[in-house]
């Protein structure tokens, strides 16, 4: 079934449902953009950083700018953090009050290599009807009403979450349509990955090592660099990812708002849990919008037994 039939068929609010189809829409773009990316000059960095003084590559600006126009269009999107930019995105066209939090392309160090790379979203809905500021975004994950990735891979695959449950859509290139490939998605009772940078492995704290040690025991590693695909693959084959805090960074490296969060709620709608090694990421009240935060996602009776 084709996501869009899938939506109208699943009774979907049409304001999300909007949403869901500009994701796709700007994902088709992107997808389309990436198979073809040093044939048009799209490879490397624009030789800029952003906010959080990273390296800014050519598609991190191509699939924030691709996504921000098909929000625009879509009219039902009021305002949009990104990883990309300083401040949120208002638009003033809007007919309803979705709001987004997004990292238009998860995985930038694997963009030039061939590697899986993604595009990750958190959507909150605004009921009150009072003028948006840049804190209208600071909302706990909880109160997502959805969230949906994207993986550029040896398929491109579109994964939405909601109170329907969680999904996997496939893209059929031949057709330019996302077509239902996985319904009803439940990470599986038995673990089989776990997924961590070991070069940080030295700035870990001693009861980080120790749970490490015990999880090299029992179950293979797996480790993209995308937090996108690896989160991917875990939910599907049954993983733990960890990006924990180290002495280096004391707030690990992933986003709150526009990676952990969304994440969280789809582990969650999956029957997983996402926490920040003590507590759970959905109820984390957040303070500013690129605040980074330790993340550990995945299967819950593992992460149970993981100290930090
Ligand atoms: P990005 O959003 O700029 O691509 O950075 C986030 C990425 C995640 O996809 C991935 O899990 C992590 O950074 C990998 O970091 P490291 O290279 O330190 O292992
Ligand atoms: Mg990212």
């Amino acid at each position: 079934m084709e996501l869009k039939k899938y939506l109208q068929y699943s009774k979907f609010d049409s304001g999300l449902a909007s949403v869901l189809t500009a994701i796709a829409q700007g994902s088709i773009l992107i997808q389309k953009k990436i198979s073809r990316l040093s044939l048009e000059g799209l490879e490397g960095s624009t030789g800029t950083k952003n906010i959080q003084n990273e390296d800014v590559k050519k598609l991190d600006i191509l699939a924030n700018d691709i996504f921000l126009e098909k929000f625009q269009e879509s009219k039902n999107v009021a305002m949009v953090g990104c990883e990309e930019l300083e401040k949120p995105q208002i638009f003033n066209n809007s007919i309803s009050k979705f709001l987004i939090n997004m990292d238009p392309l998860d995985g930038s160090s694997n963009i030039d290599v061939g590697v899986n790379i993604g595009s990750i979203f958190g959507i909150w809905n605004e009921n009150i009807d009072h003028s948006l500021n840049e804190n209208s975004l600071l909302k706990p994950g909880k109160e997502q009403i959805a969230s949906a990735y994207v993986v550029y891979g040896s398929c491109t695959l579109m994964v939405i979450a909601s109170e329907k449950g969680v999904q996997c859509f496939t893209l059929d290139t031949q057709s330019g349509s996302y077509i239902l490939s996985k319904d009803n998605i439940n990470v599986p009772e038995k673990c089989k990955y776990y997924s961590v940078n070991y070069g940080n492995f030295e700035n870990f704290s001693s009861n980080l090592q120790n749970s490490l040690i015990n999880l090299q025991n029992i179950y293979s590693l797996r480790y993209i660099g995308s937090l996108v695909a690896d989160f991917h693959r875990n939910l599907l084959e049954g993983g733990v990812f960890l990006y924990p805090k180290d002495t280096k960074n004391p707030n690990g490296k992933l986003r709150l708002m526009y990676e952990a969060n969304p994440l969280s709620f789809i582990i969650k709608k999956a029957g997983g849990i996402g926490t920040n090694g003590t507590k759970n990421i959905l109820n984390i009240n957040p303070t500013t919008l690129h605040e980074r935060v330790p993340l550990i996602i995945g299967n819950s009776d593992v992460i149970e037994n993981i100290l930090v």
